[in-house]
């Protein structure tokens, strides 16, 4: 099975931190965005990454992605069968996907895909905005929501929903957005406990060194 973009993007590593805790092992295609290659727009018809492909299926959009994986392989079981958990699930992915990565994304493009990516300057102003007046709203929400360390979301082991709220965290920390300890101290612990797993953790390694070794 073959996912075409980079770790850099939230969406794809969720897909990614996926695939591993299901033990789904997946082929990356490092694929940038304006990519224009036919294989990679067969399987995402609008150039957005994640594309996927399994032998003669194709398919884009990183929950119609996972929908597949957990349909193919159906233990661990990720997206949980109990009606209500089922939907708790469904809702933290949605969440994660828009709320809080349509904020993430004003930070992460503007300082970095922006200058770096696409030799152009970002949005500062935009990126400062999300930060000091955008994103606080939300951690509240998920100071009020998310678990102790070691728990998760939605029942007692972990689901989609924990993957799909820490991904974009990972691009927070590399444009250096601190998550207060005062007022957003359980986000944080949260946070590092999912990021820390070994479905994560190596691929954002992975992209510190990148985008270090872009600095230098
Ligand atoms: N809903 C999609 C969103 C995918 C998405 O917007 N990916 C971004 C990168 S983070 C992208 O490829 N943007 C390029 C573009 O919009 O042209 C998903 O969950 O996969």
């Amino acid at each position: 099975m073959i996912v075409y973009g980079s770790s850099l993007s939230p969406f794809v590593r969720k897909v990614l931190a996926f695939a591993d805790e299901k033990g789904i092992e997946l082929e990356v295609k490092p694929t940038g965005l304006g990519n224009k290659d036919p294989e990679f727009l067969e399987a995402s018809p609008f150039g957005k990454m994640p594309g996927f492909r399994d032998g003669d299926f194709a398919i884009s959009d990183s929950s119609a992605i996972i929908a597949y994986l957990e349909a193919v392989k159906p233990n661990p079981n990720l997206i949980p069968t109990e009606a209500r958990a089922r939907a708790r699930t469904i809702w933290f992915d949605e969440f994660a996907d828009t709320i809080l990565v349509d904020c993430g994304r004003k930070m992460f493009f503007n300082r970095i895909v922006a200058p770096r990516f696409l030799g152009r300057a970002g949005d500062l102003e935009a990126a400062e905005v999300a930060e000091k007046q955008e994103l606080p709203p939300i951690l509240d929400y998920l100071e009020r929501t998310v678990p102790e360390p070691g728990c998760y979301l939605v029942g007692e082991t972990i689901t989609l929903a924990d993957i799909a709220v820490a991904s974009p965290f990972a691009n927070l920390a590399h444009v250096c957005c601190e998550i207060c300890p005062e007022r957003h101290g359980r986000v944080r612990g949260y946070v590092e406990s999912i990021l820390s797993r070994p479905s994560f953790a190596p691929w954002i390694e992975r992209e510190t060194a990148f985008l270090a070794m872009q600095d230098a």
